[in-house]
């Protein structure tokens, strides 16, 4: 008997995907992955907003291997809340192959983050959407960003576009990088050359700010295999910032309500946001290199 019952109305992730004709170049990095209990060995938190199936660490790294990626940056889903103990039993049996992104509460000890630091975790992922969490005043956030600014980590920035018209500012006065969930989830019905998107542009703009260009799946109105309604916003980002996107599957694809997408389909949908060897080298390789492993 398990020891959580999942949603009624939860879609599990796919165990069979597509294996993809795009190959990825040597040292890809999936930089937005979790994973979800299992439920009887690391549970969900009592403040969750869903209740997930299970999705282990052996699931990722068979996914992983499956897909032709080399390493993994694990995220924080907000179904763990700030018990981050199996995202930290993933790094500890990754063998240097896998970083973390964890949630945090503002009292934290200073040497239970060093020993995370040791793990392989390199962020704190800050949540605005309110269907997942109850987000806090910015007081919060900023005694968190005092504790792990010496460590020399960045935040992971989950919000939708009042949110970021809302705290541009804040955000922007972190002092730490900062990483950007999903594009910041554009409603891709608007024009990518309307105002929603071009905030967000200009946001990215900012030397400190990263972008991941994840999750056409969640994005799309038209839907897979090619996502075709969100390729312009990712491909702007891409070829505007070239040196500052990332690209993750968000394996095993939390809340999906309309169908689950194909991991091997996500990986061919990479070329058509990043166009030329050189664009998909810096988006898949050397950009997360550079921020998780460097
Ligand atoms: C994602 C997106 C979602 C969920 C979470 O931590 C989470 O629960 O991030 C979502 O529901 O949009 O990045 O996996």
């Amino acid at each position: 008997m398990a020891a959580f019952t999942k949603d009624a109305d939860w879609l599990d992730w796919d165990p069979d995907p597509t294996k993809p004709s795009f190959v990825l170049p040597p040292g890809t990095v999936d930089a937005h992955c979790h994973v979800f209990g299992p439920g009887d060995v690391f549970p969900f938190a009592p403040e969750r907003k869903y209740t997930p199936c299970d999705a282990s660490r052996e699931q990722l790294f068979a996914l992983r291997d499956f897909l032709g990626v080399e390493r993994n940056v694990v995220v924080q889903a907000t179904c763990h809340g700030a018990d981050n103990s199996a995202l930290l039993d993933v790094l500890e049996h990754a063998d240097d192959r896998a970083r973390g992104v964890v949630t945090v509460r503002p009292d934290i000890e200073v040497a239970e983050l060093e020993r995370m630091h040791e793990l392989g975790v390199r962020g704190v992922r800050f949540n605005y959407v309110k269907r997942l969490v109850d987000p806090k005043p910015d007081d919060y956030y900023r005694s968190i960003v005092e504790k792990i600014a010496p460590l020399g980590w960045h935040v992971v920035l989950y919000f939708e576009p009042a949110d970021l018209a809302a705290k541009r500012d804040f955000f922007l006065s972190l002092g730490v990088p900062i990483v950007v969930d999903h594009m910041g989830r554009p409603d891709v019905a608007k024009p990518v050359d309307g105002p929603e998107f071009q905030a967000y542009l200009d946001f990215a703009s900012r030397p400190e700010v990263w972008t991941k260009v994840s999750c056409p799946d969640r994005l799309s109105v038209s839907g897979s295999p090619a996502y075709a309604d969100v390729v312009p916003f990712a491909r702007t980002v891409v070829e505007t910032f070239p040196d500052r996107v990332l690209w993750g599957t968000d394996w095993p694809h939390p809340n999906m309500k309309r169908e689950m997408p194909d991991d091997g389909v996500l990986v061919d949908y990479v070329p058509s946001i990043a166009t030329t060897p050189t664009l998909q080298e810096k988006l898949l390789v050397a950009n997360p290199t550079t921020l998780y492993w460097s």
